[in-house]
């Protein structure tokens, strides 16, 4: 049973009030707010456990190494791949972008080859493989989309051929909250001979995700958009994918043995975590995804579901807003202009109502040109928003709409 006043009571921060106001937070697909238990764990961390780890022999540096590896055995278990060593800790969903796409650029493309990419996609999956593809001559292809923020899948079908490498998509576009088609996309990508990177940024906290049944090639998330720590995040790669790409940084720890003159890598998956890594968030984020799955991805998103519908009809009520994003499919997200009215002004009256929204282009400025728009104005909701926040979100509307 879904129970909201109980998730709630798990987040300090919803105590507090800004400016004088209580806290409503609306900006989810930036960062979710964490729960007490992630946040004891950091704490505990570097209060009683502070080592580092893979390279100690002493009691905390083998706890820590204990702690952090489980972290990785239960993220292989929450995306349900077949192997702990396909699950690559980074810095986060952007870090793990640019290792596959650095990896492409220096192995796998070479001039003519055609990297696709949607007009939907974070900046995070674009530029890495525009970098890419300077290096190698290889062309970035668009997979268009209409005016819903659907893809449009018979054009992106259309579009893949035989020099299609890959194809780097995102599941929940930040921006829209479109779910995209991705394991439709995945199978017609193989049918064309491509390899799939899914950004699962947005997907990861709000439904399901199994690797296996989806087939894709590599699936990249943000711990902190998962109710754990920022400066950790995940690349899943099939072993022999990432066997096949070389190491993205050097140094400690990815080493099997170092000469002057040459070095042999280790296995996976060290040989892509060179240097110390973010052990305290790494540690945590086990917490934050035992937090997710105890209450159940279902629930969560059946929960946000009703949030959706119901913010989305409000909203729709408010005299010259227009939303940003009506795929058939949507996750907790909606973008919206008003006539006459600046996002980031509005944005600046709700905050000192207490309500914390993302004004500006979100990171999506190729979005925003195909909507002939500068910015939006985007409430993000999770678990933790009630109705009465959607209310209270709604009347900072109105309220704002009157001063502007
Ligand atoms: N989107 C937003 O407000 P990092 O910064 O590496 O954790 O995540 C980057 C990223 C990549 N893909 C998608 C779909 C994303 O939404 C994000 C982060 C935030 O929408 C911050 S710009």
């Amino acid at each position: 049973m879904f129970d909201v006043e109980k998730i709630r009571s798990q987040f300090p921060i919803l105590e507090r009030k800004i400016r004088g106001k209580n806290f409503i937070y609306f900006d989810n697909a930036a960062t979710t707010l964490k729960p007490k238990r992630v946040i004891d764990r950091v704490n505990l961390h570097y209060a009683q456990e502070s080592a580092n780890i893979h390279r100690g022999v002493h009691f905390l540096s083998e706890y820590g190494t204990m702690e952090y590896e489980k972290t990785r055995e239960t993220i292989r278990s929450f995306l349900n791949a077949k192997e702990s060593r396909e699950i690559i800790f980074t810095k986060g969903t952007t870090d793990s972008i640019n290792l596959v796409a650095n990896g492409y650029a220096s192995s796998k493309l070479k001039p003519g080859d055609e990297i696709m990419i949607s007009t939907m996609e974070h900046h995070s999956n674009i530029v890495p493989w525009q970098l890419a593809a300077e290096k190698t001559g290889a062309k970035i292809v668009e997979i268009p989309i209409n005016n819903d923020g659907d893809i449009l899948l018979e054009e992106y079908r259309k579009l893949l051929n035989e020099k299609t490498k890959i194809v780097s998509i995102v599941a929940i576009s930040n921006t829209l909250g479109t779910i995209n088609p991705i394991k439709e996309m995945i199978t017609l990508a193989h049918e064309a001979g491509a390899e799939v990177l899914v950004d699962g940024a947005q997907a990861v906290a709000h439904q399901k995700i199994d690797v296996q049944e989806l087939n894709c090639d590599y699936f990249v998330f943000s711990g902190h958009k998962l109710f754990g720590p920022t400066g950790i995040g995940v690349l899943f790669g099939k072993e022999e994918l990432l066997d096949s790409l070389p190491p993205y940084q050097g140094g400690g720890d990815m080493i099997d043995r170092v000469t002057i003159q040459k070095t042999t890598y280790n296995e996976l998956p060290f040989k892509f975590e060179a240097g110390t890594p973010n052990i305290a968030g790494g540690i945590a984020l086990n917490e934050a995804i035992e937090f997710v799955n105890e209450i159940g991805l279902d629930e969560i998103a059946q929960y946000e579901q009703t949030l959706l519908d119901y913010a989305t009809s409000k909203l729709m009520d408010i005299d010259g807003l227009t939303l940003i994003g009506t795929a058939k499919k949507k996750a907790s997200v909606n973008s919206f202009i008003i006539d006459g009215v600046h996002p980031h002004d509005l944005g600046t009256l709700l905050d000192q109502q207490g309500i914390a929204v993302r004004t500006g282009h979100h990171c999506t400025q190729p979005l925003m040109d195909f909507y002939n728009i500068p910015a939006t104005t985007r409430a993000s909701y999770s678990i933790y928003n009630t109705m009465e926040e959607i209310d209270g979100l709604v009347m900072g509307i109105k309220k704002a709409k009157e001063l502007l």
